[in-house]
């Protein structure tokens, strides 16, 4: 399904119990077996454990990504039913795995397998008690959290009902004050009945946690990256704090211009902005409402959306343009099996949760996305978002069940945004989608736009774990859930709640990754690395002009070097993967500065004379 690492399970599988797996070689047990021990466990033992393993896996994964398939595309009683059914199945035989495995914590055996090991016991997002009953629960409240945001929807006093596509697009749109809050405090209504459900599950998730050695669910996800986990959390620290000033710049001048565009009463001009003003649900890209900022004499002159009516592009002919990128670089085309079973819109008859994601069945070739396209530019960027996905899954198909996964959770989410940073002018001249390359006296309203998505992601990015991590951890307590959420949003992203909001309302659950408990770190990564990636790649397709004009389509190289990458899986830390394709272990976010660096000059220069900061 949505990818569980291991394709375990398919990408943000909603209900994803499963999910990241990422290994931890060279780090000490954490967990502490549960299964008492008989006689010393030798490594010949852990080798049959591990095949044995597999083939369970393979199998239970399979019988679930169908089962969440359904119900994600037929939202029922049912469907969500048979879907906590499998997964319960499914959860308390990885838990009983995990347990098993740690039992060869001091067995000397080779690194592949120390490896593997390591990965079955990081396999679960939402680890169950080994109590059944609790188990049992746990799984029911994953989906039925999952198919209350499916089936979200706000109803107007005139009794007619909105769902989160058609809010999104309004709050894309309208520049009406009262209209984008009207859809933002309806959307964010929805999720309120969804606290006391997500309570149990932090309890029960935390409970399987500790029994598997972890301090609560945080832990054990932040223990997913192939270092310590403190230290992988001071290195995101360390990597907000370059690329801070940046972010700060563009937030100076968007608020400014909003202060324009609305009035200084309703954008005070030294506090946070309010969050419904952004274009996009969540305030977290901005790209929107470029329109609002757009940079005088530099803008390029032509807006994606709009060339994509022009030229006749559909859903469908939408997701055939990003296949051809991808064959552009020598990738096999995808099965005829993903045009048949994908879901490209949305059904008129029925409920579906309609946050795109990219699914591998079988784990070898049946590739499907789910969505609910819109004709729009941002949409297109999605689904080459969605495809790295799945040509990362058909990459890695080939190795043990265990490694089929990505290096770490960011590198799954960087493929597609990775290539997508190549839909350059020159890319949609080459394919006919504009008729003239602007000038570079144009690259300023270029980069914007481009800001406007993925700098103004990064705070938002962070954001979404650090508070489910303190959640977690119990740092915050039910009592203050709304509370924390606005706290951090302030300081990290310098955005405000619109209207008055109180501990009977449940933000964090209106963004689709908490109730579809998929963590949201991945992004932030992916929002550093991809930079890097389409650096490293720009230098392979020696393509060497400015950064943010590159474009790698059609290089057959690039394509060899980025598939090497992918081939690797998770078969070894992924500092080694960023090697492989960028001659350097680290992240680093000197790219995204680098590619950026022309707009934070002008930024810069926009906002002499205004005071930034919330
Ligand atoms: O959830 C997604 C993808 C599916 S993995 C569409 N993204 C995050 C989001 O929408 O919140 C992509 C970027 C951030
Ligand atoms: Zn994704």
């Amino acid at each position: 399904m949505k990818s569980l690492q291991p394709s375990l399970i398919a990408f943000l599988v909603s209900t994803a119990l499963l999910a990241g797996c990422q290994p931890a070689a060279d780090k000490p047990a954490a967990t502490t077996p549960v299964v008492a021990e008989a006689a010393a466990p030798t490594a010949e033992q852990a080798k049959a454990f591990l095949q044995q393993a597999a083939a369970d896996l393979d199998a239970l994964i399979i019988e679930s990504g169908r089962a969440e398939w359904i119900a994600n595309n037929f939202i029922t009683e049912d469907t969500e039913a048979l879907a906590a059914s499998v997964n319960e199945k499914l959860t308390a035989k990885i838990v009983k795995m995990a347990n098993e495995a740690a039992k060869f914590n001091q067995v000397q055996v080779d690194a592949d397998t120390r490896r593997q090991l390591e990965l079955l016991k990081q396999a679960l997002t939402l680890a169950a008690p080994t109590d059944s009953t609790k188990t049992a629960e746990l799984a029911g409240l994953a989906a039925k959290l999952n198919g209350m945001y499916g089936k979200g929807k706000y109803c107007k006093a005139d009794g007619t009902c909105l769902d989160l596509g058609q809010m999104s697009a309004t709050m894309a749109s309208s520049r009406n004050y009262d209209e984008q809050l009207e859809m933002w405090k309806g959307w964010h209504d929805t999720a309120a009945p969804m606290r006391p459900l997500y309570q149990r599950q932090v309890e029960l998730a935390n409970e399987g946690a500790r029994e598997l050695g972890y301090a609560d669910t945080g832990a054990m996800w932040r223990s997913k990256y192939d270092m310590d986990a403190d230290a992988f959390a001071a290195e995101l620290d360390k990597q907000w704090a370059t690329v801070k000033p940046l972010y700060q710049a563009l937030h100076c001048h968007v608020r400014a211009k909003l202060g324009e565009k609305y009035g200084t009463d309703k954008v005070p001009q030294d506090k946070p902005i309010p969050a419904h003003l952004l274009g996009n649900m969540w305030a977290q890209t901005w790209g929107n409402i470029y329109d609002v900022v757009a940079p005088e004499n530099s803008d390029p002159g032509y807006d994606l959306t709009k060339l994509l009516a022009d030229k006749g592009y559909d859903e469908l002919k939408m997701v055939k343009g990003a296949e051809a990128f991808f064959s552009s670089l020598g990738f096999a085309p995808l099965p005829e099996t993903f045009w048949t079973r994908s879901l490209f819109t949305k059904p008129r008859d029925r409920d579906v949760v309609c946050h795109a994601s990219a699914w591998n069945l079988d784990n070898k070739d049946d590739l499907r996305i789910k969505m609910c396209i819109e004709r729009t530019g941002e949409e297109f960027s999605v689904i080459h978002h969605e495809l790295g996905h799945n040509y990362y899954q058909r990459a890695y198909n080939k190795l043990p069940i265990l490694y089929q996964g990505s290096a770490n959770d960011g590198f799954h989410e960087a493929i597609g945004d990775t290539i997508a940073l190549s839909i350059t002018p020159k890319y949609l001249q080459q394919i006919g989608l504009l008729e003239q390359v602007p000038d570079e006296s144009k690259d300023i309203g270029l980069l914007m736009k481009m800001a406007l998505d993925k700098v103004a992601f990064l705070p938002f990015g962070l954001l979404v774990d650090q508070w489910r991590w303190q959640v977690f951890s119990g740092k915050v307590t039910p009592e203050q859930y709304n509370e924390a959420w606005w706290k951090l949003r302030e300081q990290y992203q310098g955005v405000s709640a619109p209207v008055a909001r109180s501990e009977s309302d449940f933000d964090a659950g209106a963004k689709y990754h908490v109730p579809g408990n998929t963590p949201y770190t991945r992004y932030f990564l992916a929002h550093i690395q991809q930079f890097q990636f389409h650096k490293a790649l720009c230098e392979i397709a020696k393509d060497d002009g400015p950064i943010h004009r590159c474009s790698i389509y059609n290089s057959k190289e690039a394509g060899a070097k980025l598939n090497t990458m992918l081939e690797m899986g998770a078969s070894k830390p992924w500092q080694e993967a960023m090697q492989s394709l960028t001659g350097q272990p680290n992240m680093d976010s000197s790219a995204i500065l680098a590619y950026f660096a022309p707009l934070q000059t002008y930024l810069d220069e926009q906002n002499k004379g205004r005071t930034c900061g919330w």
